[in-house]
């Protein structure tokens, strides 16, 4: 059958989907031939997995079962950061076409690699999940994730080409040109954070476009947590069906969950990525169903494959057949993470890169609380740090100068331009355990 054929019949998905059907039996046996070559790739190529193997006195070959993953050592963010920038690749640079980059705990980034067949695969499960939110070659689809290193941009560009579709690369930001084209160009589906489109609904009113009335029917909505009451005012003030597309730069970028017609939580696309759930505090694995900390294996990655991956977002996991016919498990929405990570206009923010770069800054105390609000879908922070009394009783001048100071320092370290407010010594309230450092006052 072609591909327009395909399309043409309701119910039917793109060729590419076969492997989100597969009978049980079959993605298991798939899953442990990839686990296995990918185990043996990570031990013989990178010396931290290596090392950790050896000291667990675990062979590649004691991977017989998919169930004997649970002897292979946990991956967490901070090996990133102790092997950076190339430390975790396991291919020769000359086979590595690509490289993305995303927040670290302080103030370098996270670096992750590519070869050509993984960015095959990349561009496989976003057709994947633009597919399953029923896109097909005829749709045109703007793309409001950041290009750059972002893996929103890329990962949803390739996917929407794989697809057969029209891409608008139009990137993040400018919201005006964004309504222009949307109308203009007839845009059917658009890829942002949920947030974002609802700042477009709320800025597309204002310029006099009826959002109703424009032919956008499908959200590829994502990279952030959102909520139900999100969804239903995007449902109330647009013709959009939301879907929920999850992913993070470690394990591929966007494409490694994504909600199906049925919206009952998010396919993970399993013939790529193995999913666990653990007990966030004792790395013990849940059975389906429990809520915990979700972790993935990378099955076909090879510039870096990721071992048992702790992802620090919390989910349940479902095996449960899917209205939607799919056979890979699903998992629920995303609404939190068991770090202290939380994400702005997209961008993820740990509260140590924040004292990071006030470290930087003379003039300020280790005292700060950083506050988010959200007006019309635009997030907004504001960092409150404690000045010097020095400081604090200095010219108007002064204090402006050092504002500034701070502030291009944040931007420098989490690229993101931020308010800043000084305030009294001994202003910020003491906490007796853990400092309280964010202040989490968006609604919606
Ligand atoms: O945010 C990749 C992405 C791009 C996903 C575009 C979806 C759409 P990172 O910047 O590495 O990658 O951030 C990954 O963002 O661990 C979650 O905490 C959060 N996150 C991503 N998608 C969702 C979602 C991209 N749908 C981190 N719901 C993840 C809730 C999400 N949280």
């Amino acid at each position: 059958m072609t591909l327009e054929q395909w399309n043409d019949i309701p119910g039917t998905f793109h060729p590419a989907c076969t492997p989100d059907f597969l009978p049980l039996e079959q993605l298991r046996q798939l899953q442990l031939q990839r686990l296995q070559a990918t185990v043996r790739r990570a031990y013989a190529n990178v010396p931290l997995y290596r090392k950790r193997m050896d000291e667990k006195k675990v062979a590649p070959e004691a991977i017989r079962r998919l169930a004997d993953i649970d002897q292979i050592p946990f991956t967490v963010k901070a090996d990133l950061r102790d092997t950076y920038p190339f430390g975790l690749f396991a291919s020769p640079m000359d086979e590595i076409v690509r490289l993305h980059a995303s927040s670290g705990t302080t103030g370098k980034p996270i670096v992750v690699a590519y070869t050509r067949e993984d960015i095959e695969v990349w561009s496989n499960v976003m057709l994947r999940s633009f597919a399953a939110c029923g896109l097909h070659q005829n749709d045109i689809i703007q793309n409001a994730y950041g290009y750059g290193l972002f893996t929103g941009g890329l990962g949803a560009h390739y996917g929407a080409e794989a697809l057969g579709a029209t891409v608008i690369p139009i990137s993040g930001g400018n919201t005006d040109r964004q309504i222009m084209i949307m109308k203009d160009f007839g845009v059917t589906a658009i890829c942002c954070t949920p947030s974002y489109f609802i700042h477009l609904i709320e800025r597309s009113g204002e310029m006099g476009v009826k959002m109703k009335e424009l032919p956008l029917r499908v959200g590829v909505f994502g990279a952030e947590p959102w909520s139900e009451s999100m969804r239903r005012y995007i449902i109330d003030n647009s013709n959009v069906t939301p879907f929920d597309i999850y992913g993070l730069s470690e394990i591929i970028g966007p494409g490694v969950g994504i909600e199906c017609s049925a919206h009952q939580g998010l396919h993970i696309f399993e013939d790529h990525f193995y999913p666990e759930i653990i007990n966030p505090e004792t790395g013990e694995v849940l059975p389906e169903g429990a809520e915990g900390e979700l972790v993935l294996t990378t099955l076909s990655k090879k510039a870096m494959p990721m071992l048992r991956y702790r992802t620090r977002d919390i989910t349940t996991l479902t095996r449960e057949q899917c209205g939607c016919g799919r056979t890979i498990c699903r998992f629920l929405r995303v609404g939190r993470r068991s770090d202290d990570m939380f994400i702005i206009r997209g961008i993820n923010v740990f509260p140590s890169q924040v004292e990071h770069a006030l470290l930087k800054v003379e003039g300020t105390l280790p005292h700060y609380q950083i506050v988010l609000t959200r007006d019309k879908g635009l997030d907004r922070m504001e960092v409150q740090v404690e000045v010097t009394p020095e400081i604090f009783g200095d010219t108007v001048g002064a204090m402006e100068g050092l504002q500034k100071k701070i502030a291009k320092a944040l931007d420098e370290t989490i690229n993101l331009n931020v308010a800043v407010k000084l305030v009294e010594p001994h202003s910020i309230p003491r906490s007796e355990g853990k400092a309280k450092r964010v202040l989490d006052q968006r609604k919606m």
